[in-house]
């Protein structure tokens, strides 16, 4: 994993390099500089001020700590569902192709195409389908959402398909009647499988920084979100957004994208991470 971060978020990087000198003011700055936030950035100097011994393994220690939120626990009952759900633009269908991609490893997977609203919404998750092999039950502008993915586990299950991975249409949270829409998608997936979603993910582009979380909030309260994909890593120097993200959503990061590529996609480990961050 750690060479698969190399290449990517750089001005992360380039901005914990700083803390080499080991200064508690260097550390402060990086903290600040990464969009770690105010709050967060004063308990780990709080930590590292009455830290003995080697300042930024103290540090690195700190962010693993804080990285490490609990991850949902699966119950074996088939098929996986999973349902990605974001504002515009924030990577949910690419989002979906990847993680297609990678659950097609394991076995078979079905897409939805739950984005009944956006023009060729369809034919873009058909043409990530089509590249990564996988099914996938379509729909038409204006259809109903819910119904799409009624008919998708209907289908994964009478066809013992592994993974049902839906994707949706992009939603300004100020928008009440699509939250409406996702939370009966989510009724819909308990209907055919009584323990609901397996994951039901919210996209945050990384670019926004600690701005996404008052978005993300209107997700997490509308419908239970139990975890986050952060994607765009690769060109962000808001990335130390993440500890405020996940802290104040209470919520794990399971994945982070990092390009537009169908394998680029890194599963979230927080010491992997904060040792590609120093390394
Ligand atoms: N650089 C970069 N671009 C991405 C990433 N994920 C998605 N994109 C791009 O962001 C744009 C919006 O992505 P899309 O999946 O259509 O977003 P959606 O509206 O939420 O479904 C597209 O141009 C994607 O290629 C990523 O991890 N890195
Ligand atoms: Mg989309």
């Amino acid at each position: 994993m750690l060479n698969k971060f190399k290449p990517t978020f750089s001005r992360l990087k380039e901005i914990f390099s700083r803390t080499q000198d080991a200064s508690l003011e260097a550390i402060e700055d990086t903290l600040i500089q990464a969009d770690v936030g105010i709050k967060y950035t004063q308990s780990i100097m709080q930590k590292l001020q009455k830290a003995k011994g080697d300042r930024v393994a103290s540090l690195r220690q700190e962010l693993v700590n804080l990285l490490s939120i609990p991850r949902p626990e699966l119950q074996d009952t088939p098929p996986l569902v999973v349902m990605v759900s974001g504002v515009n633009g924030s990577g949910k269908t690419t989002t979906v192709a990847k993680l297609a991609n990678l659950y097609r490893r394991q076995g078979s997977v079905l897409l939805a195409s739950g984005d009944t609203y956006r023009d060729a919404a369809h034919e873009q998750l058909e043409i990530w389908a089509k590249r990564v092999g996988v099914e996938i039950v379509g729909s038409q502008k204006g259809q109903d959402a819910a119904a799409v993915v009624y008919d998708a586990i209907s289908k994964a299950m009478s066809r013992k398909i592994d993974s049902v991975l839906i994707d949706t249409a992009g939603r300004l949270h100020t928008r009440v009647d699509l939250m409406e829409e996702l939370k009966k998608m989510v009724r819909v997936v308990k209907k055919l499988k009584p323990s609901g979603l397996d994951y039901n993910i919210l996209t945050i582009d990384a670019n926004l920084g600690q701005n996404s979380i008052q978005q993300a909030r209107v997700f997490t309260e509308n419908i239970c979100i139990n975890g986050l994909i952060l994607t765009k890593f690769d060109g962000t120097a808001k990335g130390g957004a993440i500890i405020p993200i996940c802290n104040e959503l209470h919520l794990p990061v399971l994945y982070l994208t990092v390009g537009e590529g169908i394998e680029d996609i890194i599963e979230f480990d927080p010491q992997g991470f904060v040792d590609a961050l120093f390394d």
